[in-house]
């Protein structure tokens, strides 16, 4: 089982998305999401310029020494689009893998754990009013887990806050859009939101907030306490996320549990905050964790400190990212919790899948491989389009964490 083809296909239903086709001698395709969001064509370059010639004869069946060969061969591991690029590689010679067995690929990696995956949705508006209004329509729904968003007053734009319904911080365009923040402000706004959804809903929901990356060790900490009576399931990316030892002093004030590591690439990434017991949940995914060959070895490690899953899913990963991403969510013991943005109509066209949502979880595709696919056709009439995700500064013009 050689592989005769690899194509990189970038295509813009909506959003850009970079997706690797691999097919065999013996009439197999295999796909693997490569997009970085705002950084989509240096990834499409490194499969296309560096990557795609040097799978052309290998044996597809080989999935762990191909990962190798990648990774130890390019001297210059790690990093987002090396690991990007990779992670396509291994996730497309997955999805061959079960097509050859004639098996979904949970089955591969050890069969099902759990009969569903359970899935949190997203409740993010300018005010606290229109937050409590999306939390229903997504318990009425079926969602058991929403993460909660919020306008800051004062503030004009802010991270998490949709422009209705489909969110997507990426804007088309030469140029990042720009976000300003304070950090008071924020701190003193947040508490507020909580207790009124806690107050509208009760606690039977599973609440999440998402900081991303802006609070200093400190903040964070003070912030991890005040949310402490809404029971959170969770207080994503307090702070950046560079500085493991960082985390030790916010797990020294408080009980909010902590879920870090959607911008990480590799288990060195996150080896020090499971080690020593810093989070609660590791948000790595199938395309910017190493495909799901090196996910499953971060899952492993982080099984043995407690820690549970808890993978990113923004509509940025493409449906082929989701459609992994559940197969390696419904075979892990240590699982926790999944993200999930719906994508629009658009992408769900050009990206034909048969995982499936009802009633708040998720089921992965029973057929055979990843049961995803690219519609080349379809692919073809949405061309590529410059988008940046934005920067945002403090309200003195500094330029400060997104
Ligand atoms: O900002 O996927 O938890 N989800 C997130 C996302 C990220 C985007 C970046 O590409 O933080 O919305
Ligand atoms: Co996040």
């Amino acid at each position: 089982m050689r592989i005769v083809d690899a194509k990189v296909i970038v295509t813009c239903p909506d959003r850009n998305f970079v997706t690797l086709r691999l097919t065999t001698d013996d009439g197999l395709t295999g796909v693997g999401d490569a997009t970085l969001n705002g950084r989509e064509l240096a990834v499409a370059s490194y499969l296309e310029d560096h990557l795609c010639q040097l799978l052309i004869g290998r044996d597809a069946s080989r999935i762990e020494d191909t990962w190798q060969y990648l990774y130890k061969g390019a001297y210059w591991r790690r990093g987002p689009v090396t690991m990007t690029a990779i992670a396509a590689v291994d996730t497309a010679l997955w999805d061959i893998k079960g097509k050859a067995a004639g098996m979904p690929v949970y089955q591969l990696l050890g069969g099902r754990s759990r009969d569903a995956v359970t899935v949190y949705g997203h409740a993010g508006s300018a005010t606290v009013s229109d937050v409590l209004e999306e939390v229903a329509g997504l318990l009425g729904r079926g969602y058991r887990a929403v993460r909660v968003q919020v306008g800051v007053p004062g503030l004009e734009k802010i991270y998490g806050v949709g422009r209705g319904g489909f969110y997507e911080p990426a804007t088309a365009g030469a140029r990042p859009d720009e976000e300003s923040w304070s950090t008071a402000k924020y701190l003193n706004f947040v508490p507020e939101l909580f207790a009124a959804v806690r107050d509208g809903f009760g606690y039977d929901v599973h609440l999440l907030h998402d900081v991303h990356h802006r609070l200093t060790p400190i903040e964070a900490a003070r912030l991890g306490k005040a949310l402490e009576p809404y029971g959170l399931f969770w207080l994503e990316d307090p702070i950046s996320e560079e500085l493991q030892e960082g985390f030790r002093l916010i797990r020294r004030h408080t009980t909010t549990p902590i879920a870090v590591g959607e911008v990480y690439n590799s288990i060195w990434d996150c080896r020090q905050l499971i080690t020593e017991q810093l989070i609660d949940y590791i948000r790595m995914d199938v395309v910017h964790g190493g495909g799901i060959t090196h996910l499953r070895r971060v899952f492993d490690l982080a099984a043995l400190y407690h820690v549970r899953t808890g993978s990113h899913g923004a509509t940025d990963l493409s449906p082929v990212c989701l459609a992994a991403g559940l197969h390696v969510d419904v075979a892990v013991p240590n699982f926790g919790i999944q993200e999930y943005m719906p994508h629009t109509d658009a992408t769900n066209a050009v990206f034909p899948h048969s995982y499936r949502f009802e009633d708040g979880l998720m089921y992965p595709s029973e057929e055979p491989g990843l049961g995803v696919d690219i519609d080349e056709e379809a692919a073809a009439e949405y061309p590529y389009r410059q988008a940046y995700l934005p920067v945002n500064r403090l309200e003195d013009g500094s330029m400060h964490d997104w």
